[in-house]
């Protein structure tokens, strides 16, 4: 179906992906039949977290519903629906979630993957949301493995820093859905047409303001944060030139972060006396969140360090994450300098 306002015919994800596979530099199609894999469970995700509110009617996660199937946790549902999805196709050679321990070695019907890509994703972040009908989202990291085609997948083709990315993306659940990535040509934002089951492309282009008046932070561990965020808080609540700014969080990082992308802001998660890096996982969460906003022309840092560089050295490692617009970055940076040992 062709959807048209004010004359403009809006394209369809599955049109864009088919007309800008050359912007890829290794442009074989695989990476648009992943993307379009993605796309797909997006839309079964989708359906399954806006029957959430019907818990009282299908039953509860660990419940039996009247088909004698087991009701499952809605994380649990995504990340099995991702990695199906992402499997029986055989598009990607190994995949790497927040909800699996270990890495997952993709290796075809008969052993002989040849695909080059692996895949890290957080298939439903923010699910302690949902019961309270807030949005949630999906975040997913695309690399070219390092190792060679057609052997096992290694922990190494995952291990790799945020810069060597080639796509990266989210799914936001909310008001309306939206699929938004980048393979490193900018950004573009897709918005679902539940009545239809069709992603249109809503957010061409998209860039984050210059200056933002937002910054996202879970204020109630303000006493275990380093000085430097402490001191930035305070910045932000000072009465001075464009300030006082506005404190807004969702605790949901993929809506946080979209609304500082649109808005401009910024979202941090430093690290705490309890938790020295932090509570986000650099793979899955972190690395593809900064793709996304240096792509929009924001910023994304570790408070000292530019996420994109970090070299991970664990699949489920977790680092202190301060990203949106570049100047309120900055600024976070210039105070956290300040206390650099
Ligand atoms: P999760 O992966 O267990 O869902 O945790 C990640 C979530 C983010 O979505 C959110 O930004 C953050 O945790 C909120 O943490 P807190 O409740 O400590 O503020
Ligand atoms: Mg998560």
């Amino acid at each position: 179906m062709e959807v048209y306002m004010n004359n403009k015919r809006f394209q369809t994800l599955g049109e864009f992906i088919i007309e800008n596979q050359a912007d890829f530099q290794y442009s074989t199609g695989e990476l648009s039949r992943l993307i379009n894999s993605i796309r797909l469970a997006a839309k079964t995700v989708n359906h399954e977290v806006n029957k959430a509110g019907l818990v009282d009617i299908l039953g509860a996660a660990g419940s039996t519903n009247k088909h004698g199937e087991k009701q499952q946790k809605l994380d649990v549902f995504a990340n099995e629906i991702f990695i199906q999805t992402l499997t029986n196709r055989e598009i990607v050679c190994g995949i790497g979630s927040e909800e699996n321990e270990d890495i997952i070695e993709v290796s075809g019907a008969d052993n002989s993957n040849l695909n080059k890509y692996v895949v890290l994703m957080d298939p439903l972040d923010g699910s302690s949301n949902i019961d309270v009908n807030v949005s949630v989202g999906t975040i997913f990291s695309i690399y070219r493995r390092i190792t060679p085609v057609g052997t096992p997948v290694q922990m190494e083709d995952f291990l790799q820093p945020g810069k060597n990315q080639v796509a990266a993306g989210y799914i936001i659940y909310g008001t309306s859905t939206m699929l938004v990535y980048t393979v490193g040509k900018g950004v573009n934002g897709f918005t679902l047409n539940p009545a239809i089951g069709t992603f249109y492309l809503s957010h061409p282009n998209m860039t984050t303001p210059p200056n933002g008046k937002i910054y996202s932070i879970n204020e109630g561990n303000y006493v275990h944060f380093p000085q430097g965020v402490k001191d930035f808080i305070k910045y932000c609540q000072e009465e001075k030139d464009d300030r006082p700014y506005t404190s807004r969080y969702i605790g949901s990082l993929v809506s946080d972060v979209h609304r500082n992308l649109l808005k401009g802001g910024i979202y941090i998660y430093p690290s705490t006396a309890k938790s020295p890096n932090g509570k986000l996982r650099l793979l899955y969460e972190c690395n593809p969140m900064a793709m996304i906003v240096e792509q929009a022309n924001g910023r994304a840092s570790t408070g000292l360090q530019r996420i994109l560089d970090v070299k991970p050295n664990q699949l489920h490692q977790r680092v202190p994450f301060f990203c949106g617009n570049s100047s309120m970055v900055e600024k976070a940076e210039e105070f956290m300098s300040r206390y650099k040992e």
